[in-house]
């Protein structure tokens, strides 16, 4: 009989993952590695590093109590040959093997590694996703502009999710307007499910802290989910006491509630352990019991069949070179405080410590505090990239990088977004509470308490001028500057150089 290798890297824990509906389980042998390429081509937080070690293996016993030969490869093997090209090497001649099977990666990175390898490869598509990567070109095919909005309603068409006939169940597709209520003064949810480690999961903690224990990032208390069993509770505990003001506070942040009403599914749902469709016929579900209204289950299904499929259709649409894209020619050095949360910044020193802890921030703590500033700031996109890619348990490239270069850092000139998500504090101080126990004062808009993001939303707009004042939808930000008066538009510009200078020289602020 002829044996190949079937490869499942551990974003690919999916029972019914291409790759092993491919294969032959009398014949062919499945091939697991833990590699040090795989966990140091950023640095990864130890909590990624350790949800996806552990998960792997048990994912490896599930396969092999299904059946399923299992070569797998723990990092401290002393035959471990250190990649996943490497790993798949030495196994074929061991084992004589014609080929491998491989679901396409989530990495160009990876992809071209595979195909790079000097063994036979058929390299199949990753089917769970809603889109095909043929959808998506077929739809962007032709289009000036692509917005998600539109692609979402053809995903909300596909999958019949929220669907009555060919209509929007209660007559609209995007219920948006209701969900961004500011923050709310008492949070009834206390996040999400804790797991403690068990055996397999406290091996690998040991292994993890040994050799990753200098990465940023806090290891312990780990608390995530290893396995589809334990995700699945997660999901199934945030529906029942979360999921109904999702929609509602979907936006806002709060000084000591690091999760709200967010779901903490990311790093389940990009691993495999659970799958998007699954949980999203689960809150369809919830509506239709009448336990969760339309703007929460709304608001959430478009999280995964607009804005999670969208990204990874950009991802592989725009090709290997994303991540190196830079069209505002930012080139400032990302701040040591994205390392340490030293920053009087209330807003950052706390998205970055609640990132140390857990190795997990929500959507407008990634989006309006971090990348808020790094954009403001002209960091350079590629180190904002790659800061994002190694401190988040749920970021891959093809997920991750739409996000950084195209949301959050406008660095692909408006594929993704029709304008830069920029704001002053004052959107900060209305969506959350961080001002108030902030060293700077939201109000000021110049000297030397003045807020850092009202400083420099006006430098940033004013040094991009030439491109952005011709969008119809920042003509109001520019008709407010050319309103003020001279003295205090240089008076702002004078103390944003001086935020700059400051950072330039590798001060905190
Ligand atoms: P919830 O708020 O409960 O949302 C539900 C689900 O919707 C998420 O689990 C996720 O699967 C999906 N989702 C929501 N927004 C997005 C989005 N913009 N893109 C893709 N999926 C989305 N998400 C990642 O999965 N990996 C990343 O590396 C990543 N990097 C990001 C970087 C930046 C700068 C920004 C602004 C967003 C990023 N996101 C990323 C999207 C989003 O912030 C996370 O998916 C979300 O915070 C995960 O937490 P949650 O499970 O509690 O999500
Ligand atoms: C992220 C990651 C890490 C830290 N380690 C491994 C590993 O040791 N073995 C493996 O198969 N996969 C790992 N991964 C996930 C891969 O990096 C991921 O599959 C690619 O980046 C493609 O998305
Ligand atoms: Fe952040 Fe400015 Fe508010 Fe401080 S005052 S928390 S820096 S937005």
């Amino acid at each position: 009989m002829v044996t190949r290798l079937v490869l499942v890297l551990g974003d690919q824990l999916s029972p019914n993952l291409s790759a092993l509906q491919k294969a032959d389980k009398d014949s062919d042998i499945v091939v697991m590695a833990e590699v040090a390429d795989e966990a140091s081509y950023v640095p990864h937080h130890p909590k990624k590093i350790a949800f996806i070690f552990a998960a792997m293996r048990k994912f490896a016993d599930a396969l092999r109590n299904n059946g399923w030969q299992v070569d797998y490869t723990k990092l401290d093997d002393p035959e471990n040959a250190g990649s996943v090209t490497g790993e798949l090497l030495r196994r074929a001649e061991q084992h004589d093997a014609s080929g491998v099977i491989a679901t396409e990666p989530g990495e160009w990175r990876l992809i071209e590694a595979l195909q790079e390898m000097p063994l036979k490869l058929h390299m199949i598509a990753d089917t769970r996703f809603i889109a095909s990567h043929k959808e998506f070109e077929d739809w962007a095919e032709g289009r000036k502009e692509l917005r998600m909005e539109w692609f979402y309603r053809d995903m909300r068409r596909k999958t019949g999710l929220l669907m009555d006939g060919d209509k929007p169940v209660e007559g609209k597709w995007n219920f948006d307007h209701d969900n961004r209520k500011p923050a709310p003064d008492d949070v009834d949810f206390n996040g999400p499910m804790q797991f403690t480690p068990d055996d397999t999961v406290e091996e690998v903690l040991d292994l993890v802290e040994q050799r990753f224990g200098d990465n940023f990032g806090t290891l312990r208390p780990f608390w995530f989910a290893t396995d589809t069993g334990q995700a699945r509770r997660q999901l199934t505990h945030w529906v029942k006491h979360a999921l109904p003001k999702f929609g509602d506070f979907q936006d806002a942040m709060l000084n000591d509630n690091r999760f709200l009403y967010h779901s903490i599914i990311s790093f389940y749902i990009n691993a495999g352990l659970l799958d998007p469709l699954e949980v999203c016929e689960q809150v369809e579900q919830a509506y239709k019991d009448g336990h969760a209204p339309i703007n929460a289950a709304e608001g959430f299904i478009r999280q995964i069949i607009g804005w999670r499929e969208y990204m990874r259709g950009i991802y592989f649409l725009e090709g290997p070179d994303y991540t190196s894209r830079n069209v505002l020619k930012h080139d400032r050095a990302l701040p040591s405080f994205f390392w340490d949360a030293n920053t009087k910044m209330n807003c950052v020193s706390k998205t970055v410590a609640q990132t140390r802890d857990e190795s997990y921030a929500h959507h407008i703590q990634r989006l309006m505090v971090t990348g808020n500033f790094a954009l403001l700031a002209g960091i350079d996109p590629h180190e904002v990239h790659e800061w994002y890619l190694a401190v988040y348990a749920d970021a891959y490239e093809w997920v991750e990088a739409p996000n950084v270069i195209g949301m959050s850092q406008f660095a692909d000139g408006g594929i993704v977004g029709s304008k830069p998500y920029v704001s002053s504090g004052a959107y900060i101080d209305r969506m959350s509470d961080y001002c108030k126990h902030c060293n700077y004062k939201v109000k000021d808009k110049t000297g030397p308490d003045a807020c850092p993001f009202n400083l420099l939303y006006w430098d940033f707009l004013i040094r991009h001028r030439e491109r952005f004042s011709n969008n119809p939808r920042m003509g109001n930000m520019y008709r407010t500057w050319d309103r003020m008066d001279e003295s205090r538009k240089e008076a702002v510009l004078s103390d944003a150089r001086v935020v700059l200078k400051r950072l330039d020289a590798g001060e905190s602020i």
